[in-house]
């Protein structure tokens, strides 16, 4: 484990390597205990570098077996190995020369999960970001691009599948039952995308012809026996090699492509150049054992990782601080072919949900950071919703700018200035503003900047002139290490609407800058008036959610009841509805706090009513208007002095109001939704079975009975309907024999099957209240759990602390000291996930009085121990600051 050394790397600090190595020749004798690796590696002292310059080399938990210069044992005392670094003087004078290293690893006892480890048997890698030197002493950093050649030997009883990166080579028999392949990959690449996967696996193949007429072999490799569940990934796959061919011009350029699913992986899945891995949760799924968002969730990843072929791989970042050049960019393309593949709207208002619960939390906590950071202490722990989400949301924010058509010529002069380079986030934003000929200077405050901005909005309308007038005032708040911000380009797409939500086409517009449909905002404060209004508008701000931004509006509560009914927007006719919601559930948060009880207007109830019946709605919009805002997102709109408990309490008062007033039509509309026939994993009956599902909890809680939900658990023919009948029973009937005997039979049904187990423990980790606790602990115990397991860890301790929020902010602090414990216990296995996990208390400071002294008097447990890893020190401290 990399313990913590308080060293801390800056942007500005970067300098190119004083070497290159062109060629990278790997040998792999695998062993479980012990494996050997030989590489051999051609390299060359970078012109202008002194003769005399030292190699030193990247290495992490290595034991130097042999090293070689051209052949011969150098000097005892010309070369220093400890286990993370390799250093070597007295090199050639031409300063061209083959090193050859020998190293020596385990396999078997890394638990880390990256560098080369073991995962149910299989041999598997993970590099990024800093893992291969795990496996040899390497210059371990992104801008080190070289040509790979490799040879797996192994035995061909435990791994008669060897796969690496690139084309296949070579094959064939050694004696004592072992075998080898050879791989090589002709595209020059970093470190962190080289992949080896050895192992028995079962596997599909199909083949896919490029738009140039390239014959390419698909495979996607899973356990023995699981193969049927991988055939919504191979399709999804192909569906994406399509896709970049028509949206972006971007063809695949090997003979393979290759998937492979394990079952310890620490993240989603890694992008490795023609060796995919991935997270078994995002290839796996039947209609039985998969929920509709278990289909969006593999369609959506297997994208992304398709998509770094060219916006990753073919370019690839500078260094670590450029990290959102490749994972914003490529998680836009991947938000692109999903709302392409499903319903635009109910994709794009997930992805705002997605980024109001994650990304306006971290940026409005002690762990913010700008989409590209400018210092860091451990990487690994940038791997965040900012530079993912946020970051996405800027190159949205470009295309919305720029237009369709400007977008995609410099998307075009990207891949064709770039391909093959390093690229940093400056040469992003030229290729932008060389196709479109804009000053995109102050644009590119998004990526230092961080902080969610805040846009007062206030209007003005002048019957006489007819002229109604917006004045937008902007405001960013001091994160770490920002204490003052300037103000950005924020591009506000909008519509002005008249009766029945038609749109006012105004005259002209004057002030601040206004192109068709986008108030381009720059200054902290200005004004745009516009002319020939006939009638007082009601304007629609922030179109399509087009900057991720909040809004306080002076819009009143008809305004925004009217926008609820007829904005033709979907986002923002959605958003006037939560924003409605949120007014009510925060202001009986407030209430019940106070010991008052709950108040809702019948107005409320109608509008919700009106849009739950109206056919004319897609089902999946009407399923997302009718999923009352979770208790997090109600946590988020008070802000400060939190008490889940009486966030709770309103939000179940909401509930069961409306569930009580629309019962019978509810259960109409329920009865009217049932689907007989076979499962379709479509956009369109996924959004029947989410509207369906809502309607469950509605009309569960309104019967008060577990009735309907146990029997809708035990007639469904599909893990959607299972899933969320079984959700309905622990949130609201917990304890009562229907439940107890629904979670007998799931785990009877599934015992065998770890990752669908999953569902189990996480429902139960949400369960409300303050028998939470007790729960996960005894479910610890399981004979499914273990804390080696990132998806088992996840789903009950990080279920539990994200997303339980009356069960883990107990008032006694029991649930914050039990996840201090469990943190220090995983992060002796592995650092990388115990640091993800305790981002669950970035918000720690919201909480009332008592709650916080519990959270900060854990949060100190867990930074006073010593020889903590670098990854949870980063965390815990930045956590305190
Ligand atoms: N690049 C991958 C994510 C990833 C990052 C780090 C990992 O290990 C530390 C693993 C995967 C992606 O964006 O999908
Ligand atoms: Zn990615």
């Amino acid at each position: 484990m990399r313990t913590d050394t308080g060293q801390v790397f800056h942007l500005d600090d970067y300098k190119p390597t004083d070497f290159l190595i062109p060629e990278t020749q790997l040998d792999f004798a695998l062993h479980p205990e012990r494996t050997i690796v030989k590489s051999t590696l051609q390299i060359e002292r970078r012109q202008g570098i002194a003769a005399d310059a030292p190699l030193i080399l990247d290495g992490d938990e290595l034991k130097l077996i042999d090293i070689r210069i051209d052949g011969a044992a150098p000097g005892d005392n010309t070369y220093v190995a400890t286990p993370d670094r390799l250093e070597i003087r007295g090199l050639p004078q031409n300063g061209k020369f083959t090193l050859e290293l020998t190293t020596e690893i385990n396999p078997t006892t890394n638990r880390q999960l990256t560098g080369l480890y073991r995962s149910s048997n299989v041999y598997c890698t993970q590099c990024e970001a800093e893992g291969f030197r795990r496996i040899t002493y390497f210059l371990d950093r992104p801008d080190l691009l070289s040509i790979y050649t490799v040879r797996i030997e192994a035995e061909r009883s435990e791994a008669p599948l060897l796969l690496s990166n690139g084309n296949p080579k070579d094959k064939g028999e050694l004696t004592n039952g072992r075998h080898f392949a050879t791989w090589h990959d002709p595209h020059p690449k970093p470190a962190y995308l080289f992949a080896l996967v050895a192992g028995d696996l079962g596997v599909i193949t199909d083949t896919f012809t490029t738009a140039s007429g390239r014959h390419v072999d698909l495979g996607i490799y899973v356990e023995h026996g699981k193969e049927p569940r991988a055939l919504y990934a191979m399709d999804a796959l192909k569906r994406s090699m399509k896709w970049d061919e028509e949206v972006f011009g971007r063809e695949y350029d090997l003979d393979v492509f290759n998937v492979v699913a394990v079952s310890d992986f620490n993240m989603g899945a890694m992008e490795n150049k023609g060796l995919n891995v991935f997270n078994d949760k995002y290839v796996l799924a039947d209609p039985d054992t998969a929920t509709d968002t278990d289909y969006a969730g593999i369609e959506a990843v297997i994208a992304h990782e398709y998509f770094h072929n060219w916006t990753g791989n073919r370019i690839t970042c500078r260094d670590w601080f450029q990290l959102c050049l490749k994972e914003g960019l490529t998680v836009y393309r991947d938000h692109e072919f999903s709302a392409d593949m499903r319903s635009r709207p109910v994709k794009r208002i997930a992805e705002v949900k997605g980024l109001k619960a994650h990304q306006f939390p971290e940026d409005a906590g002690p762990l913010a950071h700008p989409v590209r950071p400018r210092q860091f202490r451990e990487i690994n722990n940038f791997y965040t919703s900012t530079v993912y989400e946020k970051g996405s949301e800027v190159v949205r924010m470009i295309r919305t700018i720029l237009g369709p058509d400007l977008f995609r010529k410099g998307m075009d002069l990207y891949f064709e200035r770039h391909d093959g380079d390093a690229a940093t986030i400056e040469d992003f934003i030229k290729v932008f503003e060389d196709a479109s000929g804009e000053d995109l200077s102050q644009f590119a405050l998004w990526y230092d900047q961080a902080g969610t901005p805040n846009l007062a909005i206030t209007y003005d309308y002048d019957q006489a002139t007819k002229t109604f007038e917006i004045e937008i005032e902007q405001s960013l708040k001091a994160t770490p290490g920002q204490p003052s911000k300037k103000p950005m380009h924020i591009p506000v797409q909008f519509a002005l609407l008249g009766t029945k939500g038609r749109e006012l086409k105004p005259r002209s517009a004057k002030g601040g800058l206004v192109k068709d449909d986008v108030i381009h905002l720059r200054k902290r404060k200005e004004r745009f008036s516009f002319s020939g209004i006939s009638e007082r508008p009601v304007p629609s701000l922030l179109r399509g959610f087009s900057a991720p931004v909040t809004l306080t509006s002076e819009l009143t509560r008809s305004d925004l009841v009217f926008l609820a009914r007829n904005d033709g927007d979907e986002v923002t006719r959605w958003q006037a509805l939560t924003q409605l919601l949120n007014a009510k559930l925060t202001s009986n948060s407030k209430r019940v706090r106070g010991g008052k009880p709950a108040t809702i207007e019948n107005s409320s109830i109608k509008l919700l009513g009106d849009i739950a019946f109206n056919p004319a709605l897609d089902e999946a919009f009407r399923a997302l208007c009718l999923s009352i805002p979770s208790e997090s997102d109600i946590a988020r709109e008070l802000g400060a002095n939190i008490d889940p408990d009486a966030i709770l309490g309103s939000r179940d008062a909401l509930v069961s109001a409306v569930g009580e007033s629309l019962a019978e039509r509810f259960a109409e509309l329920y009865d009217l939704l049932d689907h007989n026939g076979p499962f379709q994993p479509d956009a369109a009956s996924a959004g029947r079975r989410a509207l369906r599902n809502v309607l469950l909890d509605y009309l569960s809680v309104a019967d008060n009975t577990p009735k309907l939900a146990a029997a809708q658990f035990s007639k469904a023919d599909n893990m959607t309907d299972r899933a969320a009948a079984l959700g309905v029973l622990v949130q609201r009937f917990s304890g009562s024999d229907a439940t107890c005997q629904a979670l007998r039979s799931f785990e009877e049904r599934f015992g065998n099957d770890p990752l669908v187990m999953d569902k189990w423990f996480i429902v139960q980790a949400m369960q409300p209240g303050n028998e939470a606790l007790g729960k996960v602990r005894g479910l610890m115990t399981h004979k499914l759990f273990s804390l080696d397991n990132p998806n088992r860890t996840r789903a009950l301790i990080g279920a539990f602390s994200s997303g339980n929020q009356t069960g883990f902010n107990r008032a006694d602090g029991g649930g914050y000291r039990f996840f201090a414990e469990t943190i220090l216990t995983i992060e002796k296995k592995n650092p990388q996930l115990a640091a993800r996990l305790l981002t669950a208390m970035r918000s720690w400071r919201s909480f009332e009085p008592v709650r916080r002294e519990h959270a900060r008097e854990a949060l100190a447990t867990i930074a006073t121990v010593t020889g903590l890893s670098s990854d949870v020190r980063d965390i815990v401290e930045r956590t305190l600051a």
